[in-house]
């Protein structure tokens, strides 16, 4: 899979070169590169941003670098890559998102700052993009640039052979609807906390059984939506 990040501070993905993701890109399972939108300028003081029609608060990034930036990398390629804009502003990301990203050949992440990029970029990358605004949940980051670190990392994981044990992927938390169950390792007793007897039974029947139950209790008690979603899914159960 390629990736290509746009950015004014491409240091800001430098951890990208680490841990499972930098390793998937030393292996050749990720062709991810990073740019500085500025190559894209060509004024002395490499200008990307300037002030809202309309008037208001802050700085908006213009047209010009975005559109040469886009164009460029839609060149090396004849296919029509998705364009990732990350943004408070967008559709939610989800595993359900990150699971159909992982299926593309290429996707292309724009990351804006200030008060984000001139509308008609979006229109402009159309003609060569899938666009998509994606939003991590709602709140407010300065840019988009942690985002990508937060989709690319949830994306990348999903790729044949990024992570060693594929089967750590299927019980998951968001894979199923529900919630992950605890974990414990040894001791069995630390500081007089303990694990729960269950576990040290070798009843793999119950311990399964144990095990679904406390995503019930977990998913209920932390994230009453998703377990709505499950019950009426699952009318059953
Ligand atoms: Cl994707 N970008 C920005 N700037 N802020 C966010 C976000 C994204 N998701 C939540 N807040």
């Amino acid at each position: 899979m390629r990736l290509d990040v746009i950015s004014i501070f491409p240091e800001y993905l430098s951890p990208l070169d680490l841990s499972l993701i930098g390793k998937a890109r030393r292996d050749g399972l990720l062709d991810l590169r990073v740019h500085d939108l500025r190559t894209w300028t060509h004024d002395r003081h490499r200008t990307v941003d300037d002030t809202p029609y309309g008037g208001g608060a802050g700085m908006v990034m213009k047209p010009q670098p975005w559109s040469e930036a886009l164009d460029s990398l839609a060149a090396d390629d004849d296919s029509r890559p998705t364009l990732i804009v990350p943004g408070p502003g967008g559709e939610r990301f989800t595993q359900q998102i990150a699971r159909e990203l992982a299926g593309k050949e290429r996707l292309v992440f724009a990351c804006g700052r200030y008060e984000g990029i001139d509308e008609r970029v979006y229109e402009y990358a159309a003609r060569d993009y899938d666009v998509r605004v994606l939003s991590l949940g709602d709140y407010v980051l300065n840019g988009g640039e942690v985002a990508v670190l937060a989709m690319v990392e949830a994306i990348a994981r999903l790729l044949p052979g990024v992570i060693g044990n594929a089967e750590s992927l299927v019980e998951e938390s968001h894979e199923d609807g529900l919630l992950e169950y605890p974990v414990y390792t040894k001791p069995a007793d630390w500081n007089g906390l303990v694990v729960p007897e269950i576990l040290l039974s070798g009843d793999h029947g119950r311990i399964a059984a144990w095990r679904h139950q406390q995503r019930l209790e977990r998913t209920s008690a932390r994230r009453p939506d998703m377990y709505a979603a499950y019950r009426l899914s699952h009318p059953d159960a």
